[in-house]
């Protein structure tokens, strides 16, 4: 059976049984590190990246070919990646036979460059939004936003990670050789057919679930490791399951930076939970010639029953092997202290809003694209209290700002939600209040999203949309795109 063993436990995933891979893993590929992706320099000093979407054929399980999509490549894209302060225009060209989007998750931004539902790129256009980085060094991601289409997207292979630099970052000691000791791991469940094609379906409440994980498009990853410590770049690129990841052994790491940021100080722990579209930065430490494995636990989605069973929140996951040399390269202990977060107080804010997820619903209401649900004045902060409000699994992500935690249910937030977050998972009826701030950019005409990243959900209407105005601005009437292709 080789690998293949690990991709049949379809019906039993359909039914809301538990899945476990531990122990069944064959750790037999390479992991596969994406490219950084090339740029140049133009005449007025921004950094310009050359993206196509097209598709492509992949071979997961050995001997057999999946039709796949791609950036510059039959399967995900290439790393982004730029510093603060530098002025990106990114190319996005469309070789697929139907519209999409890209979408620059985590990314603050004007709207009309955000690559959501309204900047779809027809097929054969090119899209070129460009931008100012102006935001602290982290790990973002792009994926397709194209409204009811993004989980299918998502899940042929659509997605990378565009990593912000900045020289706060590059003064620490850490691990920041990419694709040695500074890695990227992005993690997705699929489900493939006796022929090896990537299966689409399967629906349970949260959307498509697989029952086995691709570590940047390989399966059965295992990563050589030349280093006393490893830096690894976790993305939870699923379009619904989460993942509670850990090493084997229970291995004590540091967390190191979460979705906008690294973390005050790092963060010593076992476990480290992620919904779909978040990202963590741990450093994990090994000795020569071990074997670790970064496996995914039951996750705690605060679910009951069956309910919980469908969710995924039974199931566990070998996800890639750390093999460590004979002799490994001395690493730094990781500092005790990262950066300074300045912590945007509730006292500052000029608006508090409600929103309520529910039954594919925010507020009962359905995404409509010609609707704005929310009108935010530029330089002002505000609180958003969010809340699922029913029994199944949901998570928030906000377009434009990275947000604070105030607190769960009225608890100051535990170390892992205490830096910068743009999306958070919400167990059942516990209230979480964000805060934000507004800055820079005001579009009357162009919203921004708010929406459940579960992409099943988010395609199903659970979005609202909120434009950022100057003050006394009213949002424009016409919400036509501002698309600029050519
Ligand atoms: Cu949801």
């Amino acid at each position: 059976m080789g690998t293949a063993i690990v991709g049949c436990g379809v019906v039993e995933s359909v039914r809301g049984r538990q899945v476990s891979t531990i122990g069944e893993v064959a750790f037999n590929q390479p992991l596969a590190i994406p490219p950084l992706a090339k740029s140049t320099v133009d005449g007025e000093g921004r950094r310009v990246f050359d993206l196509t979407a097209q598709a492509g054929q992949s071979e997961f399980l050995a001997g057999h070919t999946a039709e796949t999509w791609g950036i510059n490549g039959d399967y995900l894209g290439p790393t982004l990646r730029a510093s603060r302060g530098e002025r990106v225009q990114i190319n996005v060209h469309n070789e697929l036979d139907e519209a999409t989007t890209l979408h620059w998750h985590g990314m603050h931004l004007p709207a009309e460059a955000d690559g959501g539902p309204h900047q779809m790129i027809d097929p054969g256009e090119t899209w070129s939004p460009s931008w100012q980085v102006g935001q602290p060094a982290t790990t973002l991601w792009y994926h397709p936003h194209p409204h009811g289409e993004t989980e299918t997207h998502v899940y042929r292979g659509l997605a990378g990670m565009f990593i912000l630099d900045d020289d706060i970052e590059a003064q620490l000691d850490l691990p920041r050789d990419y694709g040695v000791d500074d890695i990227p791991v992005i993690v997705q469940d699929k489900t493939f057919d006796g022929d090896g094609q990537l299966v689409e379906g399967h629906q349970q409440n949260p959307g498509m679930f697989g029952d086995t994980i691709l570590v940047n498009g390989t399966l059965g990853p295992y990563y050589e490791v030349r280093h006393e410590r490893v830096r690894l770049r976790l993305l939870n690129g699923s379009t619904a399951r989460t993942y509670t990841f850990g090493f084997s052994g229970d291995r004590t790491f540091a967390l190191i930076g979460t979705d906008g940021g690294l973390l005050a100080e790092p963060h010593d722990t076992d476990r480290v939970r992620l919904s779909p579209g978040e990202r963590a930065e741990v450093v994990v430490s090994v000795k020569p010639e071990e074997r670790v494995v970064l496996r995914s636990y039951p996750p705690d989605l605060g679910l009951d029953g069956t309910t919980n069973r469908q969710a995924g929140g039974e199931d566990s996951f070998d996800v890639l092997e750390l093999r460590a040399g004979a002799t490994l390269e001395s690493s730094p202990q990781v500092p005790d202290g990262l950066v300074v977060i300045p912590r945007l107080d509730p006292v500052d804010a000029a608006e508090t809003r409600h929103f309520e997820l529910r039954s594919r619903r925010i507020n009962g209401k359905e995404m409509d694209m010609n609707r704005i649900d929310e009108v935010v004045t530029v330089d002002t902060t505000e609180i958003w209290e969010v809340e699922n409000g029913h029994g199944q699994i949901h998570n928030f992500h906000v377009h434009d700002v990275q947000f604070q935690v105030l607190d769960i249910d009225g608890t100051p937030p535990p170390p892992e939600l205490s830096g910068w977050k743009d999306t958070i998972l919400l167990p059942p009826r516990t209230p979480i209040r964000l805060i934000m701030r507004f800055t820079d950019y005001a579009d009357p005409a162009a919203p921004y999203m708010f929406h459940c990243h579960l992409l099943r959900h988010e395609d199903d209407g659970m979005m609202g949309q909120f434009v950022v105005v100057e003050p006394g601005q009213e949002p424009a009437s016409d919400l036509g795109s501002h698309t600029d292709t050519h």
